[in-house]
């Protein structure tokens, strides 16, 4: 399972991710709601203050995200987008070691973050957004294709599946194609089965316990479970009381083969990497 079938080295930048091993990515959330008297500049001491405690815990990369993609969020306009995330990017990649993820599906994100030394462009849009394929080719920079039906706002209306991980498979082949299309190679693109995006719990369990299916597509996978519904609807637990389940999905998700696992609890699921590949680097 874990014996990868792709090169194992993949530059991000300035950086390079190491395939051959499973990595912690702690999730950055900018967003003006998250704390309620902020003004811009304490936004980015907090930002700023929570990825270095993130990389100091083990984390190899920060997803910086700077849209909700809650379903039924208003949506955000490009320059608030851009106010949030980039401030951010600049910020961790001139005081951290680490590679900087950006959460987005905007063309002046993807642009201007890559400038800024972001070195890995996460799309829950997988690159549908008019131009966003042609930025994000610009950059030279790997993606992450997610599978997600429809958008934010309408996904998790009545989702429907014949074969639920031929499906997710064909999607996630088809934005390969468009990728490699416009000059993204196959090597520079990570993959990303999308629980909690257009589908039921019964769905996200399912893809769950097919995920290895997905390694048909020879490249690498990317999980993000961490306090998701998909949890909480397993244990009857609101969201801060997710976290040993997280852990289980984490370690599940590792024996598969992932090799990303987008997370919110750092020190939690370094520990478990860690034991993992101890126990698996054993004689
Ligand atoms: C509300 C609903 C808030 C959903 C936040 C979310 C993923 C992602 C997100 C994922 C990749 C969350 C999600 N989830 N990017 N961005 N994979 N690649 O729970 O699963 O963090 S946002």
């Amino acid at each position: 399972m874990s014996s990868a079938l792709y090169p194992t080295r993949l530059p991000c930048g300035n950086r390079v991710l190491d395939l051959s091993r499973t990595h912690v990515m702690g999730i950055l959330n900018i967003t003006p709601d998250s704390f309620s008297d902020g003004g811009r500049f304490n936004q980015r001491e907090l930002g700023l203050q929570h990825a270095r405690a993130m990389v100091e815990a083990g984390a190899t990369l920060i997803d910086v995200g700077g849209e909700s993609t809650r379903p039924g969020a208003p949506p955000v306009g490009v320059q608030e987008e851009l106010d949030r995330v980039l401030p951010a990017v600049e910020a961790i990649s001139r005081e951290l070691d680490v590679i900087i993820s950006v959460d987005t599906s905007t063309p002046e994100v993807i642009t201007e973050s890559a400038r800024l030394g972001a070195g890995l462009i996460n799309d829950v849009r997988s690159l549908r957004r008019d131009g966003a394929l042609a930025a994000a080719a610009a950059t030279g920079l790997p993606v992450c294709l997610m599978h997600m039906r429809g958008e934010p706002g309408n996904m998790q209306r009545d989702p429907h599946y014949d074969d639920l991980v031929g499906e997710v498979s064909a999607f996630l082949r088809e934005r390969m194609q468009a990728c490699e299309a416009v000059g993204i190679p196959a090597e520079r693109i990570l993959l990303d089965p999308g629980f909690g995006f257009a589908k039921t719990h019964a769905h996200n369990l399912s893809l769950f316990k097919h995920m290895a299916e997905l390694f048909a597509l020879g490249r690498p996978l990317l999980v993000g479970v961490s306090r998701k519904s998909m949890v909480g609807l397993a244990l009857g637990k609101p969201v801060n009381e997710r976290l040993y389940g997280s852990l289980g999905l984490a370690a599940l998700a590792m024996h598969k083969g992932a090799r990303i696992l987008r997370v919110h609890d750092v020190p939690e699921t370094v520990d478990l990497v860690r034991m993992i590949e101890a126990v698996e680097s054993a004689e």
